[in-house]
């Protein structure tokens, strides 16, 4: 189920009217797949899409927060009771703190994604130097000067719970003004969300046999095959898109880009 926030605007998407339904659920929440932590679960507190948390102290919190986007309750991987994470909004030059408390029952951590940073501050487990993850319960505060300006993102490194909600876009301001004028700044972000528990989706694709190597260079044999007909600007996709004659190709759901991985 595709969505669209426009923070400032709320939730635009087919999935709209299921999304405000879904805003009102509470109470028996059972035969949920996430295992959550009761004693901290929430109810997704926006109905306007993620708050915009501006400066350079941020308080961030992981907890289990009830949604229903599809008709079906579930919980999401909240952080502030948030899908997706609150808009954190920095200015280059500043040295951020963001404490990240995990209100979960699992490990957490919260990457930051494409900021240029002291490898500590990056929020890998295990990869980021000396960074083994947050444990339930416990805070960890990130702190490091921002370098940059742009648009980015930031997410768990956690087991799924990216896949389950657990992401957010960040803005940075230039230090110098911006050469242009506007009226309005809007952040997009899009993300899909699936009822079904990510440990059994990720189950699955491993299983499906496009993902096999021999099946990966039967495809690319194909492409390049037709790809000989079809003239030199023809790619993966207008090889075996959705007009292709390729056998393979026309009996899936969708464009099949082979890669050899
Ligand atoms: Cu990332």
């Amino acid at each position: 189920m595709s969505k669209l926030y426009l923070p400032q605007r709320g939730v635009v998407s087919l999935s709209r009217r299921r999304f405000v339904q879904g805003l009102a659920v509470g109470g028996a929440l059972l035969g949920l797949g996430m295992r959550p932590n009761l004693s901290h679960a929430g109810r997704l507190r926006t109905r306007m899409g993620p708050q915009v948390l501006k400066g350079s102290r941020f308080d961030l919190s992981y907890s289990p927060t009830a949604v229903n986007f599809t008709g079906k309750d579930r919980f999401a991987t909240a952080i502030n009771g948030s899908v997706p994470a609150p808009v954190l909004r920095w200015k280059e030059g500043d040295t951020v703190t963001l404490n990240v408390t995990n209100n979960l029952a699992e490990d957490t951590s919260i990457h930051w994604h494409g900021i240029i940073l002291p490898s500590a501050q990056d929020g890998v487990p295990n990869i980021s130097d000396g960074f083994r993850g947050i444990r339930p319960g416990e805070t960890f505060s990130y702190r490091f000067p921002v370098l940059q300006n742009g648009t980015y993102w930031y997410h768990s490194h956690s087991g799924f719970q990216e896949q389950t909600g657990a992401y957010g876009a960040i803005v940075i301001d230039p230090r110098e003004p911006e050469p242009f004028s506007y009226d309005r700044d809007y952040v997009v972000v899009l993300s899909d969300w699936s009822d079904e528990d990510p440990n059994a989706i990720y189950a699955k694709l491993k299983k499906l046999p496009t993902t096999t190597t021999s099946t990966n260079a039967r495809l690319v044999r194909q492409w390049l095959r037709s790809s000989k007909g079809a003239g030199a600007d023809s790619g993966p996709t207008a090889g075996c898109g959705t007009r292709c004659a390729c056998p393979t190709a026309t009996s899936r759901t969708s464009p099949v880009t082979p890669t050899l991985s």
